[in-house]
């Protein structure tokens, strides 16, 4: 049997009793024939050894053949792709970040997966983990907000003929004016009219939306400390301007995303919960399952936006609808559910507000502790937010917390529960995706706004409010994954009927979305 694909490998030392780091494969599959030296690497691991490691194959293969072991991968015909696998140049990697250490198979390579990890390509674009600066000082709050509006105004300026709200004061009544600024406050005015302020780094400015102005439909998407930009006509006292259009930072109409350069899929999920006494355990089971068989054979990737578990502590009366008290336990039996996805499944998650780490966002991502518990199938942990890019594909992974505060704050028709995509619009709308600062959603000041949205993902990937929902805005695919928790006792008191055991799967290379159902 030809032995030169990495998954035929894999598959071979499964079949064998052995999982692989990832560099190990990599090497065997660069050797002149991989099957003699697979051979030849087995018969020198050590006895008790269940995995077979990068080192026990440099060995094997320098005592027999110098060279085989540094030769060019033979199983990488597409040449375009960045294989995310190391090609065996990097002899050390232990000195790599922990998203990027080897990987361990989690022991099954099944027959019916036929893949092939060298045509892969992963890549973190943001990741704040260890980047946080704030000391929760004034400063972080002003330094925080100064860099949202320079960012966010940056993107507006070029669409109106701005002015500093200071100098707006000193021009002449009946001026047609234009301000870039944050939301300061929004109020209604006896008459019915929308009195909005704006603030820029010179002060704030007030703007008032007529009742009878087609923008003052506007008004009722309008958050807190969002970045707008206004155009109108100074009052003849110059104290206020009446607003003749209202500009979001938006994503360009031309937007074209990205697609990957051969039919591979992502899988998108959010909310396990594990430790819950509502965890769907048989779900999950089917749902990895599935990941097995031929039909998933192109599910190549699985990105997991928060709440892996239930966390302790989270919510009043939690503790009564735990199954796993502790914490650590629960990540240990969270493990032990992602062990049961393919070994060559390249995994990605951000924490959400039930993870043990800080509740305020960005959230970095988990520490040293839970990277080792969580280690078996060699997770990328980045933080909440992240962006990542597959196969060319930019994903932007964010848990979703703000979700509940669009939802509670806009009307029904743009922002609900049930259309949890719609509420996801507003925030590619708004280049942000934490807005409000000071109500559900807890912000951590630091240096730099790693909340906004700087580039257009090609797909925006969020959870936390347990419906499914996706659908497009201005081309980029806006999807809420659902979870793997039955209904809660709160859920039940306000009403939450949670999309519990689906698994939405995009093509990658078309962005079209299926969703399987485990439940
Ligand atoms: O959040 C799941 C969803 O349920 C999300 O929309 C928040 C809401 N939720 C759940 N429990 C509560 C309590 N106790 N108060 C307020 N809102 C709640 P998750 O993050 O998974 O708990
Ligand atoms: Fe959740
Ligand atoms: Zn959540």
């Amino acid at each position: 049997m030809p032995l030169e694909a990495p998954a035929r490998i894999v598959g071979e030392l499964t079949s064998r009793g052995y999982n692989a780091e990832r560099e190990a494969v990599t090497r065997l599959a660069g050797a002149s024939d991989p099957g003699a030296a697979l051979e030849r690497v087995l018969e020198a691991v050590p006895e008790d050894a269940l995995v077979v490691r990068t080192e026990h194959v440099e060995a094997a293969l320098s005592a027999d053949a110098p060279d085989a072991a540094r030769a060019e991968p033979t199983a990488v015909p597409d040449g375009d792709s960045t294989p995310s696998v190391s090609t065996g140049t990097d002899p050390d990697p232990g000195d790599e970040p922990a998203g990027a250490t080897p990987v361990e198979t989690g022991g099954s390579l099944p027959a019916d997966r036929s893949v092939d990890p060298a045509k892969r390509a992963l890549e973190i674009v943001g990741d704040m983990t260890g980047q946080s600066t704030g000391t929760g000082e004034y400063e972080d709050f002003v330094s925080v907000f100064r860099d949202r509006l320079d960012r966010l105004g940056g993107k507006l300026k070029g669409r109106v003929n701005h002015r500093p709200a200071t100098a707006i004061q000193d021009m002449p009544g009946g001026s047609e004016v234009a301000m870039v600024g944050l939301v300061n406050d929004i109020r209604s005015t006896a008459s019915g009219h929308w009195l909005i302020e704006l603030e820029d780094a010179t002060g704030t400015f007030p703007w008032l939306v007529m009742k009878d102005r087609e923008y003052v439909d506007l008004v009722d998407e309008l958050l807190c400390d969002e970045v707008l930009a206004m155009e109108g006509t100074l009052a003849d006292d110059s104290g206020i301007a009446f607003v003749d259009s209202l500009h979001f930072p938006d994503v360009p109409r031309t937007h074209e995303p990205s697609t990957a350069d051969r039919h591979v899929q992502a899988a998108l999920i959010s909310d396990v919960h594990v430790g819950s006494q509502e965890f769907m355990a048989d779900a999950w089971n089917a749902f990895a399952d599935w990941l097995h068989t031929a039909e998933a054979e192109h599910v190549e990737y699985l990105l997991l936006a928060g709440d892996m578990v239930e966390g302790v502590g989270v919510y009043p009366d939690q503790d009564e609808e735990l199954d796993i008290v502790d914490i650590y336990e629960q990540y240990e039996a969270f493990s032990e559910h992602l062990k049961k996805i393919p070994g060559d499944i390249e995994i990605v998650m951000i924490p959400g507000n039930h993870d043990a780490v800080r509740l305020a966002e960005p959230q970095p991502g988990f520490d040293e502790e839970l990277r080792e518990i969580m280690s078996a199938h060699d997770p990328r942990i980045v933080s909440n937010p992240s962006m990542v890019t597959l196969e060319g594909v930019s994903v932007l992974m964010y848990h979703g917390v703000s979700l509940d505060e669009v939802i509670a704050e806009l009307p029904e028709d743009k922002a609900s529960y049930d259309d949890p995509h719609k509420a996801m619009y507003h925030l590619l709308k708004k280049r942000h995706v934490a807005p409000q600062f000071g109500g559900h959603t807890r912000l951590a000041p630091e240096e730099e706004d790693y909340l906004v949205i700087d580039e257009v993902p090609d797909i925006f990937h969020t959870g936390h409010v347990h419906k499914l929902g996706f659908g497009k805005y201005h081309d980029v695919l806006a999807i809420n994954s659902g979870c793997w928790q039955a209904q809660t006792d709160f859920q039940k008191s306000v009403n939450i009927d949670p999309d519990a055991g689906f698994a939405p799967i995009v093509d990658l290379d078309t962005l079209d979305v299926t969703v399987q159902k485990f439940s």
